[in-house]
């Protein structure tokens, strides 16, 4: 929302010189770049293959500078991971792989990881997620088209579902007679593991006529890459707020260091538009953190109540009083700011409005 109201701006002030509106349209560009994410953990844990599959996915991985950082368990946390809790480096998402080992328990193996991840965000603060990165990376390769000899990956699982094989163990899929070669089913097990069959199989038998996207989907889910991909959108609030953050700081430079621009951009910083969206930034982060945040619209509580927005802003001001970190704090006072101001009539413009 902040880019699109700096661009706008940038696009329609009359007052503004050209050559501010190309920083304008700049740093309107790299508030919309892609968020960069660090996937890190112990060796072992499946570091790369969750990183591959979040590249998948399309998000930008990096291993240096990222503005959000992913930490990967496997099982529980250990003494390395509690120390990169602790850390500079702190994780802004958990996600607990190899959720296809948790073991037999109600509901199987995922969903036993994801009431564990319930516990382990009480605990360390910071959102869990359970994943199975090695079924969603095995997606994107069967995405890629058959390439096997003996006719694809997705016939040698059809024939699985007339034929089945033992999967209680590796060993036991690869051993003894089965109308797939041995070469065959080790090439399965490689690209998909036990789990991955087992769930190709579930989707194949359930439909035969099934193709590859079908049984990719399948496989995504359980994965769990869009659940995955869902916490990072709200774990990426806190970054994206500190971009707005930084962007209104450059305005406020550009603002002071050029009197010919000063008026055109303090204005749009003060604009309906520009509180809108550092509210809408701010009320990303503090949703992520777990509160509710209304639009206050409604006044539930009846005529001669202070009006919603007021009794917003006070709520938020209140809030904003608390014990809060620093990030907090600036979120509820742009909430403030924003429930203070009267719904725009109709379509928002650049520039002060009052
Ligand atoms: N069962 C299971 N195994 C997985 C899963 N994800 C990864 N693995 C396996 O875990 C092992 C380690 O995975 P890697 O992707 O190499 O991860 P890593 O060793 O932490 O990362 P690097 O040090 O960068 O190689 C590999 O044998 C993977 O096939 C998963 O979701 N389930
Ligand atoms: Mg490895």
């Amino acid at each position: 929302m902040f880019a699109d109201a700096l661009a706008r701006c940038a696009a329609t002030e009359p007052a503004l010189p050209a050559d501010r509106s190309g920083d304008l349209i700049d740093l309107a560009d790299r508030l919309r770049a892609p968020l960069t994410v660090a996937v890190r953990g112990r060796p072992g844990v499946g570091r790369r293959t969750v990183a591959r599959a979040l590249t998948c996915a399309g998000v930008t991985t990096v291993d240096r500078g990222a503005e959000l950082v992913v930490r990967v368990l496997a099982e529980v946390p250990k003494p390395e991971d509690l120390a990169a809790l602790a850390g500079p480096d702190r994780p802004g998402l958990l996600i607990l792989n190899k959720a296809d080992l948790t073991g037999f328990r109600p509901g199987g193996p995922v969903a036993a990881a994801a009431r564990y991840c319930v516990r382990l965000a009480a605990s360390t603060g910071v959102p869990a997620e359970p994943m199975v990165a090695l079924a969603a990376v095995a997606a994107d390769g069967l995405a890629d088209g058959p390439e096997d000899p003996d006719g694809g990956a997705l016939a040698a699982l059809r024939v699985l579902v007339t034929a089945p094989a033992d999967l209680s163990s590796p060993d036991a899929f690869l051993a003894g007679a089965h109308p797939l070669s041995a070469r065959v089913r080790a090439g399965l097990l490689e690209r998909l593991d036990l789990f991955g069959i087992a769930h190709a199989v579930v989707a194949l038998r359930a439909d035969p006529a099934a193709g590859g996207a079908e049984v990719c989907a399948a496989l995504r889910r359980a994965g769990r890459i869009e659940p995955v991909i869902a916490a990072l959108a709200r774990a990426g609030a806190t970054p994206m707020y500190r971009r707005v953050a930084a962007a209104t700081a450059r305005l406020r430079e550009l603002a002071c260091g050029d009197p010919d621009a000063e008026d055109a951009v303090a204005g749009f910083l003060a604009g309906d538009d520009a509180v809108a969206a550092r509210a809408a930034a701010a009320a990303a982060v503090l949703a992520s953190a777990g509160l509710t945040v209304e639009s206050g619209a409604a006044d539930p509580e009846g005529p001669g109540r202070p009006e919603p927005g007021l009794r917003a802003a006070l709520r938020w001001r209140r809030y904003r009083d608390g014990p809060l970190d620093a990030l907090h704090r600036d979120c509820a006072g742009d909430l403030v700011r924003a429930a203070l101001r009267p719904a725009p009539a109709g379509p928002t413009r650049c520039g002060p409005t009052r």
